[in-house]
């Protein structure tokens, strides 16, 4: 099909570009409380796209899941998950292996108790930071697929902003296991376009 975007087509980065990493965070890495399953497989492509954005001075942006300790998600609270990410603990930090510039826009979520904090755009702080940066199209990778990704895309998608879903830096929790390739056909629908790291240029 002529117009189908294949994997050898090229991706020219230019200004009004974003990288939006999601949630790279212990809690959620190999010996974390919520690990995603393969999830630390991310970190070196995200690297890769975070050297093609800091080569062309292009912005990085991060959030972090930021959850006091007696969050409304968590199992204890009647949630549906184990502790993780709570403010400050080190199972809240970025990954170490993640190369994050200096200049990265960090973005806390789930802050309050009540406050479900899947999508980045729970914190007003990411659209105005971005509308600072005059950002219009996102490149948006990280954890987990069928929830925080999801939920950014969602929003994103919602305040016009195109979206370029990073599908080799993405992994689900997959509580089942259909719910990754359910939340990636979501996005797609909805008109996220899947790139991977070798389109760009
Ligand atoms: C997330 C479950 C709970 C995520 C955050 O980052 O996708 N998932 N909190
Ligand atoms: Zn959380």
């Amino acid at each position: 099909m002529a117009n189908k975007r294949k994997s050898t087509d090229k991706i020219e980065l230019s200004q009004n570009d974003a990288l939006l990493l999601i949630d790279i965070q212990n809690d959620f890495l190999q010996g974390g409380n919520l690990a995603v399953p393969n999830g630390d497989q991310v970190i070196p492509v995200l690297n890769g796209y975070i050297e093609q954005f800091v080569n062309r001075q292009l912005p990085v942006f991060a959030t972090r899941d930021w959850h006091p300790s007696n969050h409304s998600s968590f199992t204890r609270q009647g949630g549906p998950w184990p502790e993780h990410c709570i403010a400050n603990s080190k199972g809240a930090e970025f990954a170490t292996g993640l190369h994050l510039p200096a200049s990265t826009d960090i973005i806390s979520k789930g802050i309050d108790v009540e406050q479900d904090g899947y999508s980045g755009f729970v914190n007003p702080a990411l659209k105005e930071q971005l509308d600072n940066a005059a950002a219009r199209r996102l490149f948006i990778g990280g954890l987990a697929t069928d929830y925080c990704v999801l939920n950014t895309v969602r929003d994103a998608l919602d305040h016009h902003y195109r979206v370029l879903l990073l599908t080799d830096a993405i992994r689900a929790v997959n509580v089942r296991q259909q719910n990754g390739g359910n939340a990636i056909n979501e996005m797609i629908q909805k008109g996220a376009i899947p790139i991977t790291l070798d389109m760009i240029r």
